[in-house]
């Protein structure tokens, strides 16, 4: 049983991210249609145990107008949704400007071009203003929402300031941040200009969450090296107030792709992928098409590969599917060029009449077509040059039971710490050492893939997303009790 008994098995859970797991669509002045995104997060909190969760976010769209804005709030509340409205201006600044092209850089240790960084410098203190502001107009949405005893949990770089704002206004709510980014080390968190009053605002919070042990390490030392701080096992004193620092590695909802395996409509993707590359060993890449992932690396390594290979050109084929993402920003327009460039000319290199060595498709797949691709797949390349946890390298070991393929996993990804014992581990910025790892994977003796596909197929049943979900929440519940037990003695 939780320590605060009774009051926990009805609690409420307010989830607060950027993004609400819905896109919407404006049908007329006040109607609008919904999709409920399925993502490993929503997924996760609606396995929560006795608790019920509602999300606060963004619909991604602006609505100006207050009809429009009602009728979209009332169409949300069915999906346990409550929307907040960032204008224009508003998500250019905050969104565009300080979350993606300040901080997404900084924490995936990415550089800015050089004219490019000179510009974030000037608009820097605009940008900070419009992020603070945002987060104060989420603080106003939970306000208005939160009843006593509710659990908020914040999410993700977005809403680094939020548990400030929030607990200025009620210190007793109980407040936890989780961060699904790396948390760079302190040296890099260090040339952040508004470094300490982020970092302040984030320790507001009760429990600070990370995927990894070193990411919550680097946390710990940005407060103690960077403001003075003293940190203990536990997290971060301030002035003999405590901010629990803890990982808590997500997962994925394992059950849902296993149980996918078995319907029809995934068996005939599989039954067609089969026959389409039938004497072929299928590699796969799925990832947003972001810098961070790696993708013009992977692909040259793809390269050499087979540069260095002759016997295995016509017999292995790689699928990399790549959603766009992000697609106004400059940055991310050049690098799709980039990656249609790299595989146009390898396919030129490569191909035959009938075939070519590279499938690129810069599109979202359904669940069933996904589930069916991780499923023929005989080698998942996960290159991502810096990735919180990395979910495809999860979703490709739930789909494997049948083939038992390899995964081939950057070391700079956090899923390296929990799958590196059953992965081929790289280091994707070496792409020589890369197209060597592939070569490994296809010679792989079948007792060996069995061995190392068994211990990362019991890790991703075993630590899953509502596991995950379910570990924060009581931890928080547990973390406020005792500091509140502390204050008493
Ligand atoms: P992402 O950077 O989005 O998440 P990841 O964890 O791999 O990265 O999750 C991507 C999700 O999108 C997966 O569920 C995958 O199936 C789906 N996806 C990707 N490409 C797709 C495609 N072409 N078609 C259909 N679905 C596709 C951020 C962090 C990660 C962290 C997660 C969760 O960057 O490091 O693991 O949050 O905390």
């Amino acid at each position: 049983e939780k320590p605060d008994g009774g009051l926990f098995t009805q609690q409420r859970l307010l989830v607060v991210a950027n993004r609400l797991p819905v896109s919407a669509v404006r049908r007329g002045e006040e109607s609008w249609s919904l999709e409920v995104s399925g993502g490993g997060l929503v997924s996760a909190l609606l396995g929560v145990k006795e608790v019920e969760a509602k999300w606060i976010g963004w619909a991604g769209v602006n609505v100006p107008d207050e009809p429009g804005q009602m009728a979209l709030t009332k169409a949300l509340a069915e999906k346990r949704c409550i929307p907040v409205f960032l204008d224009e201006e508003i998500v250019h600044q905050y969104y565009n400007g300080y979350c993606n092209n300040i901080l997404w850089p900084l924490f995936h240790y990415l550089g800015l071009p050089q004219e490019e960084r000179l510009a974030t410098t000037r608009c820097f203190q605009s940008q900070f203003a419009a992020y603070k502001k945002a987060n104060q107009m989420f603080a106003d949405v939970v306000n208005q929402h939160y009843e006593e005893g509710d659990v908020v949990w914040c999410h993700d770089y977005h809403l680094m300031f939020l548990p400030k704002c929030l607990k200025e206004r009620n210190r007793n709510m109980k407040v936890g941040w989780f961060l699904h980014t790396p948390f760079p080390s302190s040296e890099i968190h260090r040339t952040l200009p508004s470094r300490s009053e982020l970092l302040r605002a984030v320790l507001a919070a009760d429990l600070v969450g990370f995927h990894t042990y070193d990411y919550a390490r680097h946390f710990v030392s940005a407060c103690t090296r960077i403001m003075g701080l003293e940190g203990t096992p536990e997290g971060v004193e301030d002035n003999g107030r405590l901010t629990r620092v803890a990982a808590f590695p997500i997962g994925i909802d394992s059950d849902r792709f296993i149980h996918a395996l078995q319907s029809t409509q995934v068996q005939e993707h599989i039954k067609e992928l089969k026959e389409r590359f039938a004497g072929r060993k299928v590699m796969l890449g799925v990832d947003r098409l972001d810098m961070i992932k790696g993708i013009p690396q992977k692909i040259l390594a793809f390269e050499k590969f087979l540069e260095e290979n002759q016997y295995w050109r016509d017999k292995v084929v790689l699928l990399q599917i790549a959603v766009p993402t992000r697609t106004d920003v400059p940055e991310y327009q050049k690098l799709t060029s980039q990656v249609h460039e790299i595989v146009g000319r390898i396919n030129g290199r490569f191909g035959t009449l009938t075939t070519v060595p590279i499938h690129h498709l810069d599109r979202s797949l359904d669940f069933h077509a996904l589930c069916a691709l991780y499923a023929v797949t005989d080698i998942a390349l996960v290159t991502s040059l810096r990735d919180g946890m990395n979910l495809v390298s999860y979703e490709f070991v739930a789909c494997q039971d049948a083939k038992r393929g390899v995964l081939i996993l950057s070391e700079f990804a956090g899923a390296a710490q929990s799958l590196g014992a059953g992965a081929i581990l790289v280091n994707p910025w070496n792409i020589t050492e890369v197209a060597a790892s592939i070569g490994e994977a296809l010679n792989m003796s079948a007792e060996e893939r069995e061995k190392r596909h068994l211990h990362n197929f019991l890790h991703v049943t075993t630590h899953t997303a509502q596991e995950w979900a379910e570990t924060f929440v009581s931890e928080l519940n547990d973390t406020v009790v005792e500091a509140q037990q502390r204050i008493r003695q």
